[in-house]
Formats: C-alpha cells, structure tokens, sequence
C-alpha cells in the first residue's frame, strides 16, 4: 500500500513538530559516576562505594511532570544499579533499576543512560542502588517543586533543609552483607545513624563535623526528611520544636502537627519547622530506632545535628537539649502516627480513591526459617537459615531480568502463580505457631495483572519466627493506604471501615507488628514492578514479589520501547 500525498505531508509536519518540542523541551542530564571514595567516619578512615565521590550522593531537582536524564558510570568493582525511589516512570519500566527485576546490572567498567519520567510525583523523593547492599551508602534526595507557576499549598518556607537519614558500619558494607548471607542468622549491627552523611556528637570523633542547620526567629523551614537507613524504622524530632507533616513520598498531605515523625526505610517526609525560639538557641535535631521484637538485635544509638540560632548573646557552650522520643519499643507510638496522616485532598490536590476494586489479593508478609545446608551449621533459630516470604513464597532472584524475559518471551525466567490469597490459612498473629509452617517455598513467581484493574493488597503480618513491623514498598505506583488493624485481617468486617475519603497515598507504608494494611491502586502503569519490604534484610531473604501490569490496546497504553543501552547480562 502506498502513501498519499497528505499522509506523506502529515508525517513531514509531524516528524517537524516532534524535532522541534525535541528540542523546546530541555532534558536535563545529570552524570552520575559510581566510584569508591574514602571516608573518616567513627575514627576510623574507610572506602565506600558512592556516586560522584560524595555521601550522601548528588541530589536531582526536577520541576513536577519533568523528564531527566541520568548518565550512570560504573568506575567500581561491584555491579549495580540505580533506583528512582517513588518515581512512578509511567510506561518505563526500563529504567526503573531494580537488578535482575527490570535490569541486568551496570557491570564494572558498563554505563546507563536512564531516563527518569516525572508525573504526578510532587515533593521529596530519593535515588539509591538496587543491588546488593550497595544502597548504604550509594542514594541520594530527588525534589519535585511544583511545576513553574505553581506553589506549595502552604506558605513558601524561607529554606528548605534535606535530612539524609543513613546507617553506617565501621566494615565494608559488602563484607557484612556477604557474611550475613554466609551465616544464615541476622546481620550485624550497624554502628552508627547518620545525618547527612554525619553521626553527630554523641558518637566518637565525630562532634567536628556533626551537621548544622542556621536558622533565624521568625522563619519557617521545609525539612525534607529521607530515611535510607538500610534496617531500621526511626523516630526523629527536633529539641523544642514541634514538626508539621505536609507531604509523604512525594503527595500533600493535611497539616499533622506532632513532636516526632516516624519514618520507615524508604519512606520520605516533608516537614515545616516554625523558628519560635530565642536568638542564640541550640536544639539537637536527633533520630534512633523504633523496635518492636525485643529478641532482635539492633543499633541503639541515637544520630544528631544541631538547629542553631542566629543572634544571641554567644551562648553558654552547654551541651543542646535532646528531644524527647517515645520508647524504643513503643508500638503504639509508630502505629498511631503512621496511621493518622491523611491525604491533602483538596481542590488542586484531589484524592481520587478507587471505591470499587477489581480483585482484592491478600498476601502474608513473614519471616521464616529454611533447613540449613551449611556444614558448619547456620545461626538461625535452632539452626536454621533465616528466610522472609510474600505469601509463603520466599523470592528467588532469576540470573536474566524478568522484564526482558516478559518483553522477549524467555522461556523459563519466572513463573505466574504467585496466588490472590496465602496458600494456607492460620492464626497470623497467634503467639505460638506449629514450627512446621516457618518453612516457605522458595521460587520466583509474579502476579500478572490486567491493565487499569483497581487492585487492593492487603498485607498481613505474621507471627512466624518473629513478628516484625515491615515497610512494604511497591514500584511504579503510590497507593492509598485504606486500611490497617492489628491481629488478622477480617474481609467482611474491615473494609467497612477503610477510609475512602482522604487516606494518605504512598509508596511504602508500614504493616505493623502481628497486624496487617490494605493499599489500593489502580494498575494503569503497564510494566514490571517490584514489591518489596524495604528493610534490606528482609529483602535479601526473600520478601518480595513482582507485579506485571499487561499493557493496554491504546498506543499510550503500552510499555515504551527499549532503550538502545540496556545493560547485558
Ligand atoms: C507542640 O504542639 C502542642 C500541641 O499544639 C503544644 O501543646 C506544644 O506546646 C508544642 N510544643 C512546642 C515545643 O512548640
Ligand atoms: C537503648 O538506648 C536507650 C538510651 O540510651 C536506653 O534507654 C534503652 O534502654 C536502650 N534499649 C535497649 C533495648 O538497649
Ligand atoms: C518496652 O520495653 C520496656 C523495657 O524493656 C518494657 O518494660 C515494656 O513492657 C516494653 N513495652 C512494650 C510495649 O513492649
Ligand atoms: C496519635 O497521634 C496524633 C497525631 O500525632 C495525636 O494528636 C494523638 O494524641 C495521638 N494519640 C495517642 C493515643 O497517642
Ligand atoms: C527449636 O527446637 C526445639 C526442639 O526441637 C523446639 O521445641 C522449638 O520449638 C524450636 N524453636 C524454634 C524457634 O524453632
Ligand atoms: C489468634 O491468636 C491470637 C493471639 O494469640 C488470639 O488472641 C486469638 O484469639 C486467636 N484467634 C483465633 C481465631 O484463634
Ligand atoms: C509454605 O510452603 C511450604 C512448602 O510448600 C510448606 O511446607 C509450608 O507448610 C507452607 N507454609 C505456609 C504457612 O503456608
Ligand atoms: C554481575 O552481573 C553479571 C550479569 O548479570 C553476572 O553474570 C555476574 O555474576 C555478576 N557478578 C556478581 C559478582 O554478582
Ligand atoms: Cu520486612
């Protein structure tokens, strides 16, 4: 068949109206070189993998809606990829970075151009490696400011101020993950918090480099808070101060005035500080652990900076006030503050929650213990390997990625039968549970969905081995958190209780202790999309599985073709 002359025509004027957006629309490109660096840190000198030689890494500014470009070079020894955490990158899940997921990994001496698709993502965000245990110290703040022409909705703050929440080992991070790995048991304890890359006072040789704020009377201040500690959820204030939330994984929320936060790893939070004190003032801003399994091991340190005071008479030199967190252990603290945040949802900021859904699936989250096959024995339970599981399926990485397998039909990558409720029915929460059942199949199986069904997860804690707060985070989507409870999870009773109103939209929220969470979303971003625990442990055991959302018939509606550069395997 041949072409007429206005086809002919319209593809010329097409072909000069898309050259010329090409090059009205300016992508930004960022070169992002991963490279070892050396640190002092805890009094102790040491090289980490990191991008650009800083820690934390370079933080992307992008205007809401933006497209970017991110150059990524690998001058290291250790494959690895990069992750744009909360970018939901509608119809590209090429770049989206988790390894062997939707990705072969950048290997030493290989490079990646990513690009990086903004939508309705507005606020604070962040990058970090998916690959290995990379992510201590390889991630860095992304911030969407509203589009130009737009604002907050909330007075224009006088500064904002980034808080890089980390974890720091004294050994090479590689080295405790390979050994954590080796044993079968837990890993160990980090031996610091950081604060923008700084532990803080009450850590050794540290007080010289603690990280300081400058702040005026008068003035309010965004803090944008990331946590990218590898394991741990953290309590975090100010000495003195109230916080305000207005804004979670990158969508507005209504004011929360409280004075602490509670931040998951993964998850990010926007927060005004009013500067109601006096001139010369020295506040310790400060963070440490919310755990709730006394049996597990933890880090019980607390990192710091200091808000200081301009003005003033030059103060005393005394030690700054620290401020007050709820108990280590305190359960009912996290719960009640994770769960009272409530989506803006206004005119300009609207909740378009899903009232009915297509499919509900009920997953189990658990931790879980394998037969140990090590000679030397494992330091589980018992001796036992330690594992974590998505409804009872322990996630086998594949060794080729599994949105590469989908694309080009690879036989034999991964299987579909990842199941719409667990396998087997029990008392979740129960204190004592039949040993028999810590034991999880091990297999890489995805759940396949239609494009724009409306999905509810419902995620549910389990009692196996140990009971544990777990921050499920999910790719390509945030999701409205309809509902939480503890013990087990009611299907005819609970969901007349969700909130379908203004619930906060996310995209990793916290299941808690012998309890559970429903999420709804609805699948319109046609991909692979990893699901995941975001405490790194967890995920290295296995508590993951990975969503494929088919395409739909629309040309809009279809995943974006490959870029040219896709890392081999
Ligand atoms: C924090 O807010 C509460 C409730 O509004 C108030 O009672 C308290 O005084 C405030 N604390 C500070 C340090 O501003
Ligand atoms: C953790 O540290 C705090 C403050 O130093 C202390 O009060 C608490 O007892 C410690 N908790 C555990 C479980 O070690
Ligand atoms: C938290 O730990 C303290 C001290 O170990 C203990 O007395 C308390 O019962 C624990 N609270 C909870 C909610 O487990
Ligand atoms: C729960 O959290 C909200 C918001 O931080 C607070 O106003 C309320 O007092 C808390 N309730 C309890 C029982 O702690
Ligand atoms: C460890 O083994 C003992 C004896 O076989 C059993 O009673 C106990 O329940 C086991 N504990 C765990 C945590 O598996
Ligand atoms: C499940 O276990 C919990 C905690 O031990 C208990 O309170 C509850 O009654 C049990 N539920 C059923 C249906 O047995
Ligand atoms: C998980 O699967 C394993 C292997 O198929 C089975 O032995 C175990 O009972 C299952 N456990 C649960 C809680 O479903
Ligand atoms: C690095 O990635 C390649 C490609 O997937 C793989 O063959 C190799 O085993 C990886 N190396 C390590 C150390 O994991
Ligand atoms: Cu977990």
């Amino acid at each position: 068949m041949g072409f007429n002359h206005n086809q002919i025509l319209l593809a010329a004027v097409i072909i000069l109206v898309n050259s010329f957006c090409f090059q009205a629309l300016e992508i930004r490109r960022y070169r992002f070189v991963v490279k070892e660096a050396s640190f002092k840190r805890l009094c102790e000198k040491k090289k980490i993998l990191t991008v650009n030689g800083k820690f934390p890494g370079p933080t992307i500014k992008a205007h809401k809606g933006d497209t970017i470009v991110v150059d990524v070079i690998n001058q290291g020894q250790y494959n690895i990829t990069i992750h744009w955490h909360g970018v939901k990158q509608p119809r590209n899940p090429w770049s989206d970075g988790p390894e062997y997921i939707t990705q072969c990994p950048i290997q030493p001496g290989g490079r990646f151009s990513q690009k990086v698709i903004f939508s309705k993502e507005e606020g604070t965000l962040w990058w970090h490696a998916h690959s290995d245990w990379s992510r201590a110290t390889v991630h860095g703040a992304i911030i969407v400011y509203p589009r130009l022409g737009a604002s907050y909705p909330f007075p224009k703050p006088k500064a904002e101020i980034p808080i890089i929440l980390g974890e720091w080992w004294k050994e090479d991070v590689m080295q405790v993950m390979e050994e954590f790995v080796g044993s079968g048991g837990q890993p160990r304890d980090s031996d610091a918090y950081t604060i923008n890359g700084q532990p803080g006072d009450l850590y050794p040789c540290s007080r010289a480099h603690t990280f300081k704020v400058k702040v005026k009377r008068g003035n309010t201040y965004l803090l944008r808070v990331v946590n990218a500690a590898l394991n741990e959820i953290l309590f975090f204030g100010v000495a003195n101060h109230n916080l305000t939330v207005v804004n979670t994984d990158a969508a507005y929320t209504k004011r929360l005035t409280a004075p602490y936060i509670v931040i998951t790893p993964g998850q990010t939070m926007d927060c005004l500080l009013q500067a109601d004190q006096q001139p010369g003032g020295r506040y310790y801003i400060a963070a440490r652990p919310y755990v709730s399994d006394s049996g597990v091991s933890f880090d019980n340190t607390t990192v710091t900076a200091v808000l200081q005071y301009s003005g003033g008479g030059g103060g005393s030199g005394a030690s700054p006030e620290l401020p007050s967190l709820p108990p280590i252990n305190d359960t009912s603290a996290a719960v009640n503050f994770s769960f009272s945040l409530r989506s803006l949802n206004s005119k300009l900021h609207p909740a378009a929650v899903p009232e009915k859904i297509t499919k509900r699936i009920v997953t189990t989250v658990s931790i879980n213990a394998l037969p140990c096959a090590a000679a030397e024995g494992c330091r589980g339970p018992n001796g036992t390997r330690l594992a974590a599981s998505v409804s009872n399926i322990s996630f086998v990485n594949p060794t080729i990625d599994i949105l590469e397998a989908y694309v080009y039909n690879v036989p034999g990558v991964f299987g579909k039968g990842f199941p719409d409720a667990p396998p087997l029915v029990f008392n979740y929460t129960a204190e004592f549970l039949p040993v028999e059942l810590q034991i999880p199949a091990r297999a890489t199986e995805v759940k396949l969905v239609k494009y724009n069904s409306v999905l509810e997860i419902v995620f549910q804690g389990t009692n196996l081995v140990a009971g544990l707060d777990h921050p499920m985070h999910l790719h390509g989507f945030s999701f409205y958190v309809v509902g939480w409870g503890l013990g087990n999870f009611n299907a005819v009773k609970d969901p007349l209780n969700y909130n379908l109103v203004d619930p906060q939209m996310r995209t990793t929220v916290m299941v808690p202790i012998n309890g559970w969470t429903a999420v709804r979303f609805k699948a319109d971003n046609p991909g692979v999309w990893f699901m995941h625990c975001h405490v790194e442990r967890h995920m290295t055991w296995g508590m993951e599985t990975v969503f494929i959302v088919r395409s739909g018939r629309g040309p809009e509606q279809r995943v974006l073709p490959p870029p040219p550069d896709m890392p081999p395997c």
